[in-house]
């Protein structure tokens, strides 16, 4: 598993905003090993929803309604208009990646970001828990997961960010399963700067700023 940030107009943010457009507007034939164009066949896949396949999502924040697909549930530090994408890709190697970027955030500020079970909803609990690979049994509505044994990065899907001046970031992780029969509804973004990993407080991060949902959920 691994987290990585990037708080600047780097290489590796061109390449995935050329994977972004390329995922939305071009079907690709098959058969070429080039990884961009891999996910890009992905996408085809992503219009008959299966859990195994892409996960994709692209919006601007918005004030929660019916059909808000991202919402801000905290104007001043998720402000309307911030912008959030994510995508969310099996690998053949038996391991999903994932890619989260925002522009509009606060500038040079570090935010907590995990993939919630459910989709976005007028308040900002409608995303549920953390989606975990192997459920934690001791967790509860009113007690989410808090062991580091279940509530961690290679068991959730974490993608703390950290911005720029410009208020905007990207980060990407990679876990170690696939998703089969469940996948995660939304990716949330906290208040916290980073995700607390101790025994107790494992997963907690704050609250609940922003929500986007995964389409297709
Ligand atoms: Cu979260």
């Amino acid at each position: 598993m691994q987290l990585s940030w990037s708080n600047h107009s780097s290489i590796p943010w061109r390449r995935f905003m050329a994977i972004v457009v390329g995922a939305v507007v071009v079907v690709t034939p098959l058969g070429c090993a080039y990884r961009g164009v891999g996910m890009v066949a992905s996408a085809a896949a992503y219009t008959s929803p299966k859990p195994a396949s892409l996960l994709f999502s692209s919006d601007t924040l918005t004030m929660p309604g019916p059909a808000s697909k991202a919402v801000t549930y905290n104007r001043e530090l998720a402000p309307i208009g911030a912008a959030m994408t994510v995508a969310v890709t099996p690998s053949s190697e038996g391991v999903t990646r994932a890619e989260f970027a925002v522009s509009g955030l606060l500038p040079n500020r570090g935010y907590a970001v995990h993939a919630h079970t459910k989709a976005c909803g007028a308040t900002a609990d409608a995303a549920g828990p953390h989606f975990q690979n192997r459920i934690d049994p001791a967790a509860t509505p009113q007690a989410p997961s808090s062991n580091p044994e279940y509530a961690n990065p290679s068991n959730e899907i974490w993608l703390d960010v950290r911005t720029d001046a410009t208020g905007a970031g990207t980060s990407r992780t990679t876990v170690p399963f696939v998703l089969t029969d469940r996948a995660p509804g939304s990716i949330v973004v906290h208040e916290a700067m980073q995700t607390a990993t101790d025994p107790g407080q494992a997963g907690k991060a704050g609250a609940r700023l922003a929500c986007l949902t995964l389409a297709g959920r």
